[in-house]
């Protein structure tokens, strides 16, 4: 295995740019966590640009959605100068450990990823790009070049941080120890943030009606959360089977209000959900004003988010080269000179 300088276990997560601002619940299910995570870890995070364009993306758009979830990922409260913060397209080891890898995989094996039957079937499966097909084998080289311990994501994740794992443990049974086998890191309560138009499903930046963008105006925020689908009752209760809808918005508020759900229902007792959408609005606000604010700032000075997009990339390289130069040896791939 290559091994690490120091003992401080290693994470490392994604996010992708596919829209101007992240949703709700990619703050709640995987960046807060991120944040959280900085101390006592080597995090790296990254702004996942070539898992983008699995689907098609306008390139003038995409440029600007890149920049916006860089600066949304320091808004958030990660500090480039403590996590290794950058953009995969800038660390080409990622697409070549990703080619090896994909010839790891067996093609039953990908054809089990449910996020390509969902992503595919929302826009009709022959236009799914082979790409989307095998994203989450990218997905894994993306962990396994770092040689990352635990990968916080959400639920929806958990599939693919499977496949990594069973991936790392073929090459390193194949080859010869090479990979660390990382852990999902979900953290439960947060770990599916439901659609508020369809709380049957998970909340997605590609399913705008029923999203709350934390980039929008405090007041379309307020709207979409006041228009949330809940039930015919009106009473107030945590349960997520029979109360999806409620459940979900008491979930958003326990966690801007740093309070458990079953307190927070009970002080609902005997108000309607009209008093619980009010207030979940006003505390997602109360976090997305300045967070919006924090991005003005930063996408204002390109040259600065370019600089630490530089530095972020630069780091990323140190780590993830030397694993690429081991994981071609391991294969017989025959360097350049001979060396
Ligand atoms: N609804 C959610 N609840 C909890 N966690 C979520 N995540 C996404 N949606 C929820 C987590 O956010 C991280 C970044 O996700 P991503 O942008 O890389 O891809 P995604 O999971 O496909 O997110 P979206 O918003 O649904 O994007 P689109 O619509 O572009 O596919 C991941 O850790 C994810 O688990």
């Amino acid at each position: 295995m290559i091994t690490r300088m120091s003992g401080t276990p290693r994470v490392l997560s994604g996010i992708q740019p596919t829209a101007g601002s992240f949703q709700l619940g990619n703050y709640l299910g995987a960046v807060r966590n991120w944040v959280s995570l900085q101390e006592g870890n080597d995090a790296f995070y990254m702004v996942v640009d070539l898992h983008a364009i699995t689907v098609e993306q306008d390139p003038a758009e995409l440029r600007t959605n890149i920049a916006l979830a860089y600066a949304q990922i320091i808004a958030a409260g990660v500090d480039p100068s403590v996590s290794t913060l950058f953009v995969q397209s800038h660390v080409p080891e990622h697409t070549q450990l990703g080619w090896v890898m994909q010839c790891q995989t067996g093609f039953g094996e990908a054809s089990r990823m449910t996020q390509f039957k969902d992503k595919s079937a929302r826009g009709g499966s022959d236009h799914a790009s082979v790409g989307l097909f095998t994203y989450p084998i990218l997905q894994v080289a993306d962990i396994l070049v770092y040689q990352a311990d635990g990968v916080p994501v959400g639920e929806d994740q958990r599939q693919h941080v499977e496949l990594t794992r069973d991936l790392a443990q073929r090459f390193n049974t194949r080859y010869g120890q090479t990979f660390t086998v990382p852990k999902p890191l979900i953290v439960k309560e947060t770990a599916k943030i439901f659609d508020l138009q369809d709380p049957s499903s998970k909340m997605s930046k590609s399913l705008p009606n029923g999203a709350v963008f934390l980039l929008d105006d405090p007041q379309v925020i307020t709207k979409r959360i006041k228009s949330a689908v809940t039930d015919s009752e009106s009473e107030v209760r945590f349960d997520p089977a029979a109360k999806p809808g409620v459940s979900n918005l008491l979930t958003i508020l326990a966690t801007f209000t740093d309070r458990d759900v079953e307190t927070v229902a009970a002080s609902y007792h005997g108000l309607g959900y009209g008093a619980l959408k009010a207030d979940t609005a006003e505390a997602v606000v109360a976090f997305a004003a300045p967070y919006a604010a924090r991005v003005r700032e930063l996408t204002g000075d390109p040259a600065e988010l370019h600089r630490l997009m530089a530095t972020g990339a630069a780091k990323a390289r140190a780590v993830a080269a030397p694993t690429l130069a081991t994981v071609y040896d391991r294969l017989g791939f025959v360097a350049v000179g001979g060396e």
